[in-house]
């Protein structure tokens, strides 16, 4: 018996389709842009919203009651039975994890590592008779009371110590499900008070962290892609991995900058002031774009509320940038996303995951065609072709201050504005949405 029992694979019916719970726009086998959709969205289920949370929020507990709820490696087996049987009703091509949430806890590293190596081989086992591939492993650095002043920046040695030993197994486990990339997101790594904490000490115990992560990796023939998760804030008040610009200077500042690159979520972004395409903008630029959790956050509540995404216009720009950045090569779409706390029911489970590979499908779409089309990228170059005449590159290439001035003087250079035409290019947006 399933948790899903009634509830019939989703099939892909067209955009006139008013089953709520069939694929309108998500057709796994349409190829667009020289692929299929199922290669160029890599859609991800995320382990820990879908069977782990249990519906807390701020101001209450536990609201749903699944049946496999509980600490034991049989609830964990029950746990993977029935992540295994909604990935058999979405037929989604990835999924992701932290080891806390597929083993129980122990109650010390040995026994943390016993059970998760127990329960990779049962997920091993079920991977082997078919359904998704892992698309990312990640350690849970941050939930147990251990981590509350960070991880690789807590004061205490013994809480790296034992950090350092969690990833080591965790990656061991992504790589013996054949992991295509191995994510970090500091959920604890920043501070609350400056009063306490020794900033520029945390940032290098995070820099050795890292290394000792991409090290491993390598010493292990681990070929997937390492990914940072940039968030400015929440759970610390102050987060080092603020955003893809400061990811950047911290992998520079410690030489990682060939080594590891960003899983950018839409939520973080917002968080952080950022739209999600200038993220994925700012990434493609710095060329560590690697991968996206999906999911979109209410624009009142002012926190992370990880909601299941729902606009093609925002999924459709997002999507551009993306492909702007050469499309995922390791990397995919996770949706870090979970069902509103009052979403009790299995159906429930698999209408979000639909409505969001749908959405993202009609996004993809549209910015495809957007991009085929190029009247964008024909604005935008035009915009800079100024750069391409005359001495314009060796101005920039080899002038000085000195250079420049005699020559603003001596040609009468009097810059006259050009409009940026925005209203335009939102309207050949439109065309496509
Ligand atoms: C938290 C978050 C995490 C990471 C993985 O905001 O996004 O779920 O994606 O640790
Ligand atoms: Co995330």
């Amino acid at each position: 018996m399933s948790y899903f029992d009634g509830i019939a694979p989703a099939t892909f019916q067209g955009p006139d389709s008013t089953d709520p719970l069939a694929y309108r726009h998500y057709d796994p086998a349409e190829v667009v842009m020289g692929k299929t959709m199922e290669e160029h969205l890599r859609f991800a289920v995320a382990w820990w919203h879908s069977f782990a949370w249990p519906g807390t929020d701020p101001f209450g507990g536990q609201t749903f009651e699944r049946p496999w709820f509980g600490d034991t490696m049989d609830l964990a087996r029950a746990k993977a039975d029935a992540a295994f049987d909604l990935f058999a009703i979405l037929g989604q091509p990835y999924f992701c994890f932290h080891d806390a949430d597929i083993r129980p806890e122990g109650a010390n590293f040995a026994e943390n590592t016993r059970n998760l190596e127990e329960i990779v081989d049962y997920i091993a086992a079920k991977m082997e008779t078919g359904g998704p591939k892992l698309l990312w492993g990640t350690a849970n650095l941050f939930s147990h009371r251990r981590y509350m002043s960070g991880a690789a920046t807590n004061p205490d040695p013994d809480v790296f110590a034992f950090a350092a030993a969690t990833v080591k197994t965790c990656l061991d486990a992504t790589l013996k499900l054949g992991g295509e990339n191995y994510v970090l997101w500091g959920g604890r790594e920043g501070y609350e008070t400056l009063l306490n904490t020794d900033l520029g000490k945390e940032r290098q115990q995070a820099g050795r962290f890292l290394t000792m992560v991409v090290d491993y990796a390598k010493k292990i023939g681990f070929n997937g892609t390492i990914l940072i998760e940039p968030k400015p804030q929440e759970p610390s008040k102050h987060q080092y991995d603020y955003d893809v610009a400061t990811v950047y200077g911290f992998l520079k500042e410690f030489g990682l900058e060939g080594e590891v690159k960003v899983n950018i979520e839409q939520g973080h972004a917002i968080l952080a002031g950022h739209s999600f395409e200038h993220e994925l903008a700012m990434a493609a630029s710095m060329a560590i774009f690697g991968s996206i959790d999906m999911n979109r956050n209410d624009y009142q509540s002012g926190w992370d509320t990880d909601q299941f995404p729902d606009n093609p216009r925002e999924v459709a720009l997002a999507y551009y940038e993306v492909i702007r950045a050469g499309g995922f090569t390791t990397g995919g779409t996770n949706f870090d996303a979970k069902l509103r706390r009052q979403s009790l029911d299995a159906e429930d489970l698999v209408a979000a995951h639909i409505g969001a590979m749908d959405v993202c499908a009609r996004g993809f779409k549209a910015a495809a065609a957007m991009w085929e089309d190029g009247a964008l990228e024909q604005a935008r170059a035009a915009r800079y072709v100024g750069w391409s005449r005359g001495d314009a590159p060796a101005l920039l290439q080899e002038g000085t201050l000195e250079t420049i001035a005699e020559c603003v003087l001596r040609d009468d250079i009097n810059p006259q504005p050009r409009s940026g035409r925005q209203e335009k290019l939102e309207n050949v947006v439109s065309q496509f949405i």
